[in-house]
């Protein structure tokens, strides 16, 4: 992004550029509309509209379109904008485009759009990056994180530190004044409320530790001795016939791995080697690499129909009693059958509930950003050096609480250099 200039008209397909029933072009900028209604039927309908409206007309002899109209201060940038939905044909957006530059529109850079409404004061930083996040979400418990933080819940548990802060560091300062007045006060470092604060500023950093199981998935290996059933419960998870399925003992050598949604949860399903005594080199190889996938598991479920082999697995696994329409004897494990589907749904249930507690959370929110985790940590950071200098000058505290304040508030986009907001936004795709 070369310029952070907002004065000049932008516009951007903001849908991909493929055939479809629809698609919308964006733009922004001051005149946009009295710019736009050159090439409207009917022109003073759409010139003389009040904002947040949405007009149906003709765009030259291109198409018919419908346009929602924001006058300056309203919409998603907060300046003067418009959404233009036409068909979504690939000539039209040519000629719509070339028509749009012939009006003095320039094509947006990527994040631009974002980056006008945080520069006007529509969304802090947290809420801009919201933006990117939940395009970009592919569950949806990462949706959820990410409209959660557009609505401003992050923003606000920022603030709420930044408060709190501001109220520690008061009484400081006015000792600080005293001490030059040379007046005596009873005064008591505020030890406590530090300390508290560092504990949720931490708190709320250290949910990006588990941020890769949503962003990236949880790795959820598929384990067990020879033809239990686990390329068969593998291809039922993905509903598609992935991995080979046979009543050969040791089908599957090298372990399949495919990405997958299980409640809500997005996963990396890994299906693996049985596992057995081989004398088969080959075999030895395929279990022996299932071991190391076992061994990176964020969770194991385990299958086998043999209660005694269950019995002896690790307890922190999933442990599953397979092919329970054969033959079933009690025992404290979850029953599958993948031929009749019984406990299929059980064991998804038991699969998310063991993944979604292994993500943190704070206030059910999660940090998914390494620059918003570092500024909470540069924050808590500072805090402790607060504390730490607190005996050798107050002066010294005050300046530590100072910078905490600041990184907090570069969190939020108070304070923001041009090439951190370049940083940010470009990161964005066109039409953001
Ligand atoms: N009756 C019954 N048969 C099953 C069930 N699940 C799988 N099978 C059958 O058991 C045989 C082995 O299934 P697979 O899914 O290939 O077993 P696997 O655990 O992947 O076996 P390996 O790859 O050899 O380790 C196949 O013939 C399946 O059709 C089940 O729940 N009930
Ligand atoms: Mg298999």
């Amino acid at each position: 992004m070369k310029s952070f200039d907002t004065n000049d008209m932008i516009y951007a397909l903001a849908t991909p550029r493929a055939r479809g029933a629809l698609a919308v072009f964006r733009a922004s900028g001051e005149g946009c509309i009295e710019a736009l209604s050159k090439v409207f039927s009917p022109a003073g309908k759409l010139r003389d509209c009040p904002t947040n409206t949405c007009i149906y007309g003709r765009l030259l002899d291109i198409d018919q379109v419908v346009v929602n109209v924001y006058r300056n201060g309203h919409g998603y940038t907060g300046q003067e904008a418009f959404e233009l939905m036409c068909h979504g044909s690939l000539s039209a957006f040519d000629m719509i485009s070339a028509k749009l530059e012939e009006l003095g529109f320039r094509a947006a850079m990527g994040g631009e759009f974002t980056m006008r409404a945080f520069l006007s004061g529509k969304m802090d930083l947290t809420q801009s990056e919201a933006v990117q996040d939940i395009v970009n979400s592919d569950s949806p418990i990462s949706q959820k994180q990410a409209f959660s933080k557009l609505q401003g819940s992050l923003f606000k548990a920022i603030e709420a530190f930044k408060s709190t802060l501001l109220d520690i560091l008061a009484p400081i300062e006015l000792q600080l004044d005293y001490a030059q007045d040379d007046i005596e006060d009873e005064f008591g470092f505020p030890y406590s409320r530090l300390e508290a604060l560092i504990k949720d500023i931490d708190a709320l950093a250290a949910t990006y530790r588990t941020s890769p199981l949503v962003q990236e998935g949880a790795r959820v290996v598929l384990a067990g001795p020879v033809n239990a059933g686990k390329s068969t419960l593998f291809n039922l998870l993905l509903k598609s016939d992935r991995a080979i399925v046979s009543p050969i003992k040791g089908t599957t050598r090298d372990y399949l791995e495919a990405p997958c949604l299980i409640d809500g949860h997005k996963v990396r399903l890994f299906d693996t080697a049985g596992l057995r005594q081989s004398e088969d080199d080959l075999e030895k190889q395929g279990i022996q690499r299932s071991r190391l996938v076992i061994e990176d598991a964020d969770l194991v479920v385990y299958l086998s129909p043999d209660i005694q082999d269950l019995e002896s697995q690790c307890e922190s696994w999933i442990r599953v009693q397979s092919r329970c329409d054969e033959s079933v004897s009690d025992g404290p494990f979850l029953k599958l059958s993948c031929i009749t589907g019984q406990g299929l749904e059980e064991l998804c249930h038991v699969i998310s509930s063991r993944l979604g507690s292994l993500v943190e959370t704070c206030d059910g929110m999660m940090i998914q950003s390494a620059r918003q985790a570092q500024g909470l940590h540069e924050a808590s950071l500072c805090l402790k050096r607060a504390i730490e200098t607190s005996e050798i000058g107050l002066d010294l505290s005050a300046g530590h609480i100072g910078n905490a304040l600041r990184c907090l508030g570069e969190l939020v986009g108070e304070t923001s250099s041009d090439e951190m907001l370049e940083r940010i936004f470009s990161s964005f795709c066109v039409g953001k």
